[in-house]
């Protein structure tokens, strides 16, 4: 799996709206309810990371979840980043899937 260049990156990005590619990798903040709502969209992403075998960097703080993906072994992002992006965009805004 080969990292993406900056171009294929900025193309792909213009379907996630809410995310932003700086770093070396892709990032989006949510904003929940509460803390509850938030862990709850945390443990639904975490089985789908397991399934795709894909994990994020994240941190939460109450109800703000931060979400960095970029592919470690690649050293960039890759397909597999935005394969677990739409994941979470499925999971977080489901309306909008
Ligand atoms: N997640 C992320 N974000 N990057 C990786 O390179 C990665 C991973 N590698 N999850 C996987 C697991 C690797 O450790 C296993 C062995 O495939």
């Amino acid at each position: 799996m080969t990292a993406l260049n900056k171009e294929q990156i900025e193309q792909r990005l213009l379907n996630f709206p809410d995310w932003e590619y700086f770093d070396n990798a892709i990032h989006v903040e949510f904003e929940f309810e509460n803390f509850k709502d938030c862990f709850s969209a945390m443990s639904r992403i975490a089985f789908e990371c397991e399934a795709l075998n894909h994990h994020p960097d994240w941190t939460n703080v109450y109800n703000v979840l931060t979400i960095s993906l970029s592919t470690h072994d690649a050293g960039g992002v890759t397909d597999k980043d935005f394969k677990l992006a739409e994941a979470i965009e499925s999971i977080v805004e489901p309306e909008e899937a």
